[in-house]
């Protein structure tokens, strides 16, 4: 494996000192269907201290130890077995390939992990792990019975493993943003083959087909994320992925996929017609959209912070939904009583990585942190138009996301969303009627975005988004079959 595994658990073993040791499972297999299992994919904070694909395995980092910091539980090598699943690393490649300082067959974790304890005080592990919370907490327990009997230190605090982990998955080193950097160089050669491709009457499975072909071949063993390509109305299911559809005469196509490669994820959304020009209507959503995103990219720099650009995207957004008619108006208030939200309900970034939506603290003491070089980001504000908005209802009450925060700590989250609920329910409501051209268009645009020291690096920028190098790019054909 490369070193920057090597590296990430360096910096682990400097994050919790020689009194902690840190305890991470791998992901298990999950049955699909009957004798069919998912297609494995390794736990990504796993993955990144380990580059180890194997399920069940486990991943110990004890600062100090004798026998070296990283020491890696794994499944037996067993020749009968891997002829039908595969060769199994094993102990010794463990050490050989992945660099463990010492290897052991998982049925020996018990035993080991509970010596392995003694003389630490601090566990760092993630709880909420059904099938290794019991197994940890049994061995915490066995070593504080030896303790007892033998004296000594054992862990009496359990912290969570993932925040320190998270902080280093935000910061990309040089190597990392590469691997990021093809995976967002792929990911867009594929959305522009199936901005290409894809014509009215085709299935959106058809388009997902020509929009991961290049992927494959470019060398992406699979995607970060199932891809989402949804025609017409779909454009308004956010999470939409069934790719069924028969893609409509004057349907706006909304793509959000991208590869993976070496577990980086890129992350890209476009909307473009299918008939490779925009209507009337399509087109006003659009502008509304790409000046907000544009805004949102301007603003992705070192000292920025997300709330600054969700905030700036969605007061362009509000200001277009109050111009079009989605909203009576005016801005101030569609602000201030998140009336937006009838059409935009998203947050606008996430942190990128080996998770599409990485790891990572958004807010340090209560406040959005700054943006810091190395830190990945998108950028991805949308409007969307549901079919079922012909008339949308008002409530004429101000939203404070920090009052309604304080509210939940002051009086516990069950009281104080009853008192929000009984709050709406006595507030005044105003009905409106969206403009009938709208209904069913939903537009995102995504770009990911790299933060450098002296502003950013589009990473996702050779996909066309202006209109008319969208519609220009539609106008190209495709090389691929159409059957
Ligand atoms: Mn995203």
């Amino acid at each position: 494996m490369t070193n920057r595994h090597a590296e990430a658990r360096q910096k682990l073993v400097e994050a919790i000192g020689q009194d902690g040791i840190a305890v991470i499972p791998a992901a298990h297999e999950v049955v699909r269907n009957y004798d069919v299992m998912h297609q494995f994919r390794q736990d990504s904070a796993f993955f990144y201290l380990t580059g180890f694909e194997e399920p069940e395995s486990v991943a110990v980092i004890a600062p100090g130890h004798d026998d070296g910091d990283f020491h890696l539980f794994v499944r037996p090598k067993d020749p009968d077995l891997e002829v039908w699943t595969g060769i199994r690393a094993g102990t010794q490649g463990a050490k050989e390939a992945y660099g463990a300082d010492a290897a052991y067959e998982l049925s020996q974790l018990d035993d080991v992990l509970e010596r392995m304890m003694i003389g630490r005080e601090v566990l760092w592990y993630t709880t909420g792990n059904d099938k290794f919370d019991d197994r940890v907490t049994g061995i915490v327990n066995k070593a504080r019975a030896h303790r007892e009997r033998m004296g000594g230190v054992v862990p009496s605090i359990v912290r969570d493993v993932s925040v320190p982990i998270g902080e280093m998955m935000l910061f990309k080193s040089e190597d990392e943003a590469d691997a990021l950097r093809r995976a967002c160089h792929l990911s867009a050669d594929g959305h522009i083959e199936a901005m290409k491709f894809t014509e009215p009457g085709m299935y959106e499975y058809q388009v997902q087909a020509a929009l991961e072909y290049p992927w494959r071949l470019g060398g992406s063993a699979r995607n970060g994320y199932p891809s989402i390509v949804a025609s017409g109305a779909n454009a308004c299911v956010l999470h939409y992925d069934t790719n069924r559809d028969q893609i409509g005469d004057d349907d706006l196509v909304l793509i959000d996929a991208a590869a993976e490669v070496e577990g980086y994820s890129s992350d890209i959304t476009r909307t473009y017609p299918a008939t490779g020009s925009f209507t009337g209507p399509q087109r006003a959503i659009y502008e509304v959209v790409l000046a907000s995103q544009k805004a949102g990219v301007e603003l992705s720099v070192s000292g920025s912070t997300m709330k600054a650009i969700h905030d700036e995207c969605t007061r362009i957004l509000a200001e277009g939904m109050v111009d079009l008619g989605l909203l009576p108006g005016p801005t101030d208030q569609v602000l201030a009583m998140h009336h937006y939200s009838q059409f935009y309900m998203h947050s606008t970034g996430h942190w990128l990585g080996l998770d599409v939506h990485d790891r990572g603290a958004y807010r340090i003491d209560g406040v959005s942190r700054p943006l810091e070089p190395g830190m990945a980001l998108t950028v991805e504000p949308g409007l969307y138009v549901g079919p079922d908005k012909a008339q949308v209802e008002l409530t004429m009450l101000e939203f404070d996301p920090e009052e309604r925060n304080e509210r939940i700590i002051r009086m516990g989250r069950a009281a104080a969303q009853a008192s929000i609920a009984e709050e709406k329910a006595s507030a005044e409501k105003v009905t409106h009627d969206v403009p009938a051209e709208f209904l069913g268009i939903g537009v995102r645009i995504e770009d990911d975005i790299l933060i450098t020291p002296d502003g950013h690096e589009n990473m996702t920028e050779s996909v066309p988004k202006e209109l008319a190098d969208v519609e220009a790019m539609c106008a190209e054909s495709s090389e691929l079959p159409v059957f």
